[in-house]
């Protein structure tokens, strides 16, 4: 079995991290990948880069896309999957997660996050460290739970959004595509899709004026 983790940042040192936690016999068969040809060659936590992140080789692969860009994250999951590539879904052994929730591949639970009872988290979805995905809660595909942030009871994340770290959002509120909290926040109404809340106040995008 040959695994592939593409991006060689911060997250794919993350992530790497806990799949051999995980997998301890995936030790020596994992290769990183990266889109920028000046990566090829650069040592990552002892393994040598390759270029480019995705070719036809990948097919048959366990492929992990660790970039932190949500976007960018899920296209290069669903490239890699159109490839012929199986999307692996990564647990560090110190997550949480609730026997009865669901983990669609691709996704990737951090040490310390805890997601409860009939949660669903989509594909290529980030939950990080310390993160809190309560029970009933629906997360889309492409979404980023920040470390230390808190979905209360029954939130529905629409596909691609980022919970910024720390963050809390009440429970049963729904919050749509693209929607960005930042760091710290706390979200009280639910937010449609591309809306931005920072601190206690969702702010307001040009067209909407002061009525929110
Ligand atoms: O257009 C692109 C592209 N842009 C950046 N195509 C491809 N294929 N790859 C791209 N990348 C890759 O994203 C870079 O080559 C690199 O592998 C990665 C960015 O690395 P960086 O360390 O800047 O961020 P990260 O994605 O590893 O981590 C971010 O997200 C995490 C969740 C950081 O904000 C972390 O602090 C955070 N924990």
């Amino acid at each position: 079995m040959s695994y592939a983790i593409i991006g060689t940042g911060g997250h794919a040192k993350v992530v790497y991290e806990a799949l051999l936690l995980a997998k301890p016999k995936c030790a020596g068969q994992v290769t990183f990948r990266d889109g920028d040809p000046s990566r090829n060659g650069v040592q990552l936590s002892g393994i040598t880069i390759q270029t480019p992140e995705l070719s036809d080789a990948i097919a048959g692969c366990q492929v992990h896309v660790a970039i932190g860009q949500n976007i960018l994250r899920l296209e290069l999951s669903n490239d890699a999957q159109n490839r012929g590539a199986n999307l692996l879904t990564i647990l560090h052994p110190a997550a949480q997660i609730s026997e009865t929730a669901t983990i669609d591949d691709g996704s990737f639970c951090a040490a310390g996050c805890v997601i409860g009872p009939d949660a669903q988290v989509g594909g290529a979805s980030v939950i990080n460290h310390a993160a809190v995905v309560d029970h009933d809660c629906l997360v889309g595909a492409g979404c980023h739970v920040a470390p230390g942030a808190v979905l209360g009871g029954g939130v529905t994340l629409g596909e691609a959004v980022l919970v910024g770290a720390n963050a809390a959002i009440l429970p049963g509120l729904t919050i749509g595509k693209g929607a960005i909290v930042g760091a710290g926040a706390v979200v009280t109404k639910s937010m449609p899709a591309g809306a931005l809340w920072i601190g206690h106040a969702r702010v307001p995008s040009p067209e909407q004026g002061t009525t929110l």
